[in-house]
């Protein structure tokens, strides 16, 4: 056979579903080869596109999501949503075509050193140069990319090779388990939590990748410790849970807010740097941290470790679990009650445009708790990210280590292709919609049903605020928006503009139960931030 063939039949045995992208050129031998293939391609309107639909596919499977691209410039256009997954730890194979391998070693039409471009920004990053390694490199990809910490992994894949014959066959697919905690530092961990006054659970997304929730909440329920989550951890225990204190990450003062500035003993549980700086919510370096993860912690100032427990996260849990004695009382609960509060004082605003308080409960009225959200990143991202509760863990997506615009739209039509039973939605700025809008048309070609929200303030909205808190004025921030419930028409979807704030949740309802793809344009008071800047203290955003 082909190795293009080959290359199709390895990733098949990987278990592929679906691939992203868009054909080119030099990969014009395993776009033919798909053709004879079970995997179902996603032919998309951006290379961007395809690769965050691959790591939004990641992120909710726990499988690598893969996208394609020709040379040049198709794999430069990967970039943003291939580190978007790699910073984030979402497992995601990119494959690019490369030039002849005649042409790679001199100055050539489209060709740039991609193997050396995103070895940065990736776990492993390889280019195909015999077609004998081709089983060996995709095991390898796929092994790594879904290994913790699960990433990112690049393969560049020269035209010349995909044409030549190969008698061969994929390897057998196989992943690592994790290995056991040590048991002396889970007795270290169980002893430093039991004469713990003020102990405080830190979980990352670390547990939902470790499949380990259920043991986080039956840690914190056994012991008494209450659970603060980073922002892309939402739903890692049951915001009912009476343990659950709520998402920690929007600013300085989320740490008293949360009650990290009372805490003794901070125990981080698939916590990475990345989630929430170590400086926002230990300023003092002073407390007792116990770092529960698949990997050593990383080196910061802030974040240095009392006891490090590393390997399987659910059975470090639970074995920790049944030696520390618990807490009495919950000290924090008062802090829990002020934040319900918070989240149900606008479910009757009338006021127009909306407060950012007033969507988020009109979104989470309307949407079933196994739905899912994939929000975009900017000012409504942190008001999603606080107040938006979930019950489930990857019901809203939010990328929170490389934060990058423009992934709401294209992860959305990945969340839905994964979990078709599920309604799906984007939550959007207007200026992060307007990155990767183009991929409406994907949703409408392939009868994706999805619906988008814009928060429509005409401008970046998340750096207007922060030059007003810094400067007290603005700078070139803001925009004119096309009318979107047209550009909804002109693709071919349902389009919906908010005129008043009672509309928003009949709109809702009617996008989610009509199987369209539809386009919500909602218009947004963003001078809620600054109000809510004053009340929170100095703002410190990580964006
Ligand atoms: C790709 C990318 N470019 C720039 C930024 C910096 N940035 C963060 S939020 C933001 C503004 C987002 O505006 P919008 O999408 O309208 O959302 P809003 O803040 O108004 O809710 C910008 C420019 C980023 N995070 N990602």
């Amino acid at each position: 056979m082909k190795t293009a063939e080959l290359f199709i039949r390895c990733l098949e045995n990987e278990g592929v579903e679906y691939i992203f992208g868009i054909p080119g050129e030099e990969n014009l031998a395993l776009m033919d080869a798909l053709l004879d293939s079970s995997i179902q391609f996603v032919t998309t309107r951006h290379e961007q596109g395809a690769a965050f639909m691959a790591d939004v596919y990641g992120r909710v499977t726990w499988r690598a999501g893969v996208c394609l691209s020709t040379l040049g410039p198709g794999a430069t256009n990967l970039i943003t949503g291939v580190a978007d997954a790699n910073m984030d730890h979402a497992p995601l194979v990119a494959i690019a075509g490369q030039a002849d391998t005649n042409r790679l070693h001199k100055e050539s039409h489209q060709v740039l050193d991609l193997q050396n471009i995103f070895a940065p920004i990736s776990k492993y990053s390889s280019r195909v140069l015999t077609p004998n390694v081709v089983p060996e490199v995709i095991r390898k990809a796929f092994k790594l990319a879904q290994t913790e910490k699960t990433g990112a992994c690049f393969i560049e894949f020269p035209e010349n090779l995909a044409e030549m014959e190969i008698d061969s066959k994929p390897l057998r697919a196989q992943q690592p388990t994790m290995p056991e905690p040590a048991d002396d530092r889970v007795a270290a961990a169980a002893e430093l939590i039991s004469q713990a006054r003020h102990p405080i659970i830190l979980a990352g997304n670390g547990v939902i990748r470790a499949k380990a929730w259920r043991q986080l909440a039956d840690f914190a329920t056994q012991l008494n410790i209450p659970v603060a989550n980073t922002f892309m951890a939402k739903g890692v225990i049951p915001f009912k849970h009476p343990m659950a204190l709520g998402s920690v990450g929007l600013q300085a003062h989320d740490y008293v807010n949360t009650g990290f500035d009372k805490a003794d003993v901070i125990l981080c549980v698939g916590y990475d740097l990345v989630e929430y700086h170590p400086r926002l919510w230990h300023p003092t370096c002073d407390r007792k941290i116990i770092h529960i993860d698949t990997a050593p912690a990383e080196v910061d100032t802030s974040y240095m470790v009392e006891v490090g427990v590393v390997g399987d996260i659910g059975h470090s849990l639970t074995q920790i679990g049944q030696r520390a004695s618990p807490q009495q009382g919950h000290k924090l609960r008062p802090l829990r009650a002020a934040l319900i509060e918070d989240m149900d004082r606008h479910q009757n605003d009338v006021d127009f445009p909306l407060k950012p308080q007033k969507i988020i409960w009109d979104l989470r009225t309307a949407m079933d708790l196994e739905d899912i959200v994939v929000c975009d990143v900017g000012a409504h991202k942190l008001w999603m990210a606080r107040m938006f509760r979930c019950e489930h863990p990857n019901t809203c997506i939010i990328s929170n280590g490389f934060a990058s615009m423009g992934i709401a739209v294209p992860g959305a039509i990945a969340a839905r292709l994964a979990y078709p039973q599920r309604r799906v939605m984007a939550v959007t700025g207007d200026a992060g919609f307007m990155m990767n809008s183009q991929e409406i048309e994907t949703a409408i070609r392939l009868n994706i049903p999805l619906t988008v929200l814009i928060w429509n303030d005409g401008a970046y909205g998340l750096i207007e605020w922060k030059q007003m808190v810094t400067y007290g004025r603005t700078s070139h921030v803001r925009f004119n928006n096309p009318d979107f419930v047209k550009y909804a028409d002109s693709f071919g979807a349902q389009g919906y503009r908010v005129n008043h704030a009672s509309e928003l949740m009949p709109i809702l309802k009617e996008a989610l139960s009509n199987d369209k793809v539809n386009i919500i344009d909602c218009p947004v008071d963003y001078t809620e931030n600054i109000r809510l800047t004053a009340k929170l203290g100095e703002a410190i955003f990580q964006l």
